[in-house]
C-alpha cells in the first residue's frame, strides 16, 4: 500500500447526493415525498453533477423512525411508491450516469417484521434466536445496564414469554442476532435481491453495532455516549461479519459501500476501509459531529476551529493510502451546516459556499445532503408539538426530567434536532415551497420565498452553482487527481479563525484557504500564486503575502 495512488475504484471520484424520500418531492399531493417525485428531479441532480444517490430507506415500514424500522426488506412502502417505481428510478438514474445506493438497515428490523412476530410468539419458535432474548436478573430487572439511543433502557420486557429483548434504538426496532448464521444468510440473500436490480451499493446503517459480545457484560462508561457502547461498537465480531458479507455478497459486484459508524477513531477507520481487509469502501465517522455538543446529554459546546481542524486532518492523514474517507457536513440526522458552522443570516450564501469549499477539496468521497446545495437553513421551532422525530421527543423528556425549563429544552432542540434536516426541500416560491400540492407531513421553513431551487438554478452566484463548480473540479481532468488522490497537509493548526491546507500530487499543488469567521483577516502564505481556481468573492487576488480575507471567504489557489 505504499504506491502513490491506491488501486482506483469508480467511487473514488464520485460525489454522492443524499435523498430523504419523505421530504424530497411529493408527486401526488398526499404531503409525503415519493419515488416518482425523485424521478422528476433527476435532471436537477444531474445538473448539479452528483453521480450517486444515496436513498434513505424506502422499504415497507410502520414508520416509527421514518423507515429505519423495516417490516419487509423486499417491498416498497406504499406511501413512497411501488417496486416498479423503484426499478424505474434505477433505470432513469442510470440513463443519466447516476447510480442508486440504498440504505441497508440490518442492525435491527421493525417489531412488525414477520421475523420478529414469529420470534416473539414463543420461546421455542424456530425464529426465537433471530433476535436477542434474555432472562431477567433474579430481581426481575434488565439483563444488563445498557441504554438505548431512543429510550432510557435497551431492554424491553415481553410479558407473554417472560424474557427481555434488546433494542439499541426504539422498542419498535428490535436488534437482530447476528451471531445466528441463519440471520446472516437471510440478510445476504436480501442484499443479492437488490444488487441484482443494478444498485450502485449500500449505505449501512449503524453497521458497527452488529457484533454483540456473547456474555452481554454491564457497561462501565457513563460519561460519554449511550451506555454499553464500549461493548457493542466496533466489536471484533462486527469486522468478522463484514468480511463474511464481503465474501458472500459484495465481492460479486463492483459497488460503493459506506458504513455508518458512530464511536469510531481513525484506527477503526483503517480497519473498516483498508482495501486489503475486504470490509467496506468507507465509513461515516462522527468525531466532527460531536464537536459542538454532547448529544447524549443534550449539552451544547462552543465550536472550536482548532479542534475541528485537528479532527479533520487526523482523518485525512491517518487514512492516506491506508483506507478511504467519506466527507460530510450534513445528513438526515444533523441540523443544517450553514446554521451550525456558518452564518445563516447576513452571510448565508457566502458561508455556505465557504463550508462547501473547505470540505470538498479534501480527500475522500463527498456527500451532499438534499438542500445543502441551496444553503437551506435550520427552521425555528417554538413548541415540542412541532417536532416529528422520536429522538427529539425523547431528548425533550430527558431534559425536562433533568430540570430544564421547556423553553431551554426547545432552545437545545433548535440547535440540534434531526427535524431541521427533514423539513421539505424548497423547490420554488410557490405554496409549500413547491414540495407538495397538499399538506406537507412536516411544515416547510417560511424562508422558502428567498431560498429555493428555482431561484438558485437561475442565479449564477448561488450556492447551487458553487457546489456544481466544486464537483466539476473534482471530476475534471485538470485538478481531479490532486483533489482525489493528493497528499494533504494542514497549515497553521493553531489558527483559530482560518482553515488552510495544501493538497499535492505529481508536482501539482492546491492551497485552500477558508475564513471561518465573520471578521476580515490577513494571512501570509509562502507560496507563489499560479492561479485562482475558485473564490466565493469576486475580488482580484494577486499575491499570497498579506492575503486579505473577507468574512467567510474561501479560495482555492493553484500554487508552486
Ligand atoms: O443513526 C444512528 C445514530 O447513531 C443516530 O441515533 C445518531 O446518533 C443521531 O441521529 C445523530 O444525531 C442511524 C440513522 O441514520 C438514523 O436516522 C436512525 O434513526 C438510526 O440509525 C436507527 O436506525
Ligand atoms: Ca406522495
Amino acid at each position: 500500500m505504499s504506491t502513490e495512488k491506491l488501486a482506483p475504484h469508480w467511487w473514488h471520484n464520485a460525489v454522492v447526493y443524499q435523498i430523504y424520500p419523505r421530504s424530497f418531492n411529493d408527486s401526488n399531493g398526499d404531503g409525503i415525498g415519493d419515488i416518482p417525485g425523485i424521478i422528476e428531479k433527476l435532471d436537477y441532480i444531474n445538473k448539479l453533477g452528483a453521480n450517486v444517490i444515496w436513498l434513505s430507506p424506502v422499504y415497507k415500514s410502520p414508520m416509527d423512525d421514518n423507515g429505519y424500522d423495516i417490516s419487509d426488506y423486499c417491498e416498497i412502502a406504499p406511501e413512497f411508491g411501488t417496486m416498479a417505481d423503484m426499478e424505474r428510478l434505477i433505470t432513469e438514474a442510470d440513463k443519466r450516469g447516476i447510480k442508486i445506493v440504498m440504505d441497508l438497515v440490518v442492525n435491527h428490523t421493525s417489531d412488525e417484521h414477520p421475523w420478529f412476530i414469529e420470534s416473539k410468539s414463543s420461546k421455542d419458535n424456530p425464529k426465537r434466536d433471530w433476535y436477542i432474548w434474555k432472562d431477567p436478573k433474579e430481581d426481575g430487572s434488565e439483563p444488563n445496564n445498557w441504554e438505548s439511543f431512543f429510550t432510557p433502557k435497551a431492554w424491553e420486557w415481553d410479558e407473554n414469554t417472560g424474557q427481555y429483548y434488546l433494542h439499541l434504538f426504539s422498542s419498535k426496532q428490535p436488534d437482530l442476532n447476528w451471531a445466528n448464521p441463519e440471520v446472516r444468510e437471510a440478510v445476504y440473500d436480501m442484499m443479492h435481491f437488490w444488487l441484482k436490480k443494478g444498485l450502485g451499493g449500500f449505505r449501512m446503517d449503524v453497521i458497527n453495532m452488529i457484533g454483540k459480545p456473547s456474555d452481554f457484560p454491564d457497561a462501565t462508561i457513563f460519561d460519554s455516549g449511550v451506555a454499553g457502547w464500549e461493548h457493542w461498537a466496533n466489536n471484533l465480531l462486527c469486522h468478522q461479519y463484514l468480511r463474511e458479507m464481503h465474501e458472500k455478497v459484495l465481492s460479486h459486484y463492483d459497488v460503493l459501500t459506506v458504513g455508518e459508524t458512530p464511536f469510531t477513531t481513525t484506527l477503526d477507520g483503517r480497519y473498516y476501509s483498508n482495501p486489503a481487509r475486504n470490509e467496506v469502501s468507507m465509513i461515516f465517522h462522527f468525531e466532527h459531529m460531536s464537536i459542538d455538543r454532547e448529544e447524549h446529554n443534550a449539552v451544547r459546546k462552543p465550536f472550536d476551529l482548532v479542534e475541528f481542524k485537528a479532527i479533520m486532518s487526523k482523518w485525512q492523514d491517518d487514512l492516506y493510502q491506508k483506507g478511504w474517507n467519506s466527507l460530510y457536513w450534513n445528513n438526515h440526522d444533523q441540523p443544517r451546516a450553514v446554521s451550525r458552522y456558518g452564518d445563516d443570516k447576513e452571510y448565508r450564501i457566502i458561508s455556505a459556499k465557504m463550508l462547501g469549499t473547505a470540505l470538498h477539496m479534501m480527500s475522500g468521497t463527498p456527500y451532499i445532503y438534499q438542500g445543502e446545495e441551496l444553503g437551506m437553513t435550520n427552521k425555528h421551532f417554538t413548541d415540542i408539538s412541532e417536532f416529528n422525530d422520536l429522538m427529539a421527543k425523547f431528548h425533550y423528556k430527558k431534559m425536562l426530567e433533568r430540570g430544564l425549563t421547556p423553553q431551554k429544552a426547545i432552545e437545545f432542540l433548535n440547535y440540534f434536532s434531526r427535524d431541521h434536516a427533514r423539513v421539505p426541500v424548497q423547490w420554488s416560491n410557490e405554496a409549500n415551497a413547491g414540495f407538495t400540492s397538499g399538506t406537507p407531513w412536516l411544515a416547510v421553513n417560511n424562508n422558502y420565498m428567498q431560498i429555493n431551487a428555482e431561484q438558485a438554478t437561475n442565479d449564477s452566484d448561488s450556492v447551487f452553482h458553487h457546489y456544481r463548480q466544486l464537483i466539476e473540479l473534482r471530476q475534471g481532468d485538470e485538478y481531479g487527481d490532486v483533489i482525489v488522490y493528493g497528499k494533504h497537509q494542514l497549515l497553521d493548526p493553531e489558527d483559530a479563525d482560518v482553515y488552510a491546507y495544501l493538497r499535492s500530487y505529481n508536482g501539482k499543488m492546491l492551497l485552500i484557504v477558508a475564513n471561518f469567521s465573520k471578521k476580515s483577516q490577513t494571512r501570509d502564505y509562502d507560496f507563489s500564486l499560479k492561479k485562482v481556481v475558485l473564490n466565493n468573492y469576486d475580488d482580484e487576488v494577486s499575491s499570497l503575502s498579506a492575503l486579505s480575507l473577507r468574512p467567510y471567504q474561501a479560495t482555492i489557489f493553484e500554487v508552486e
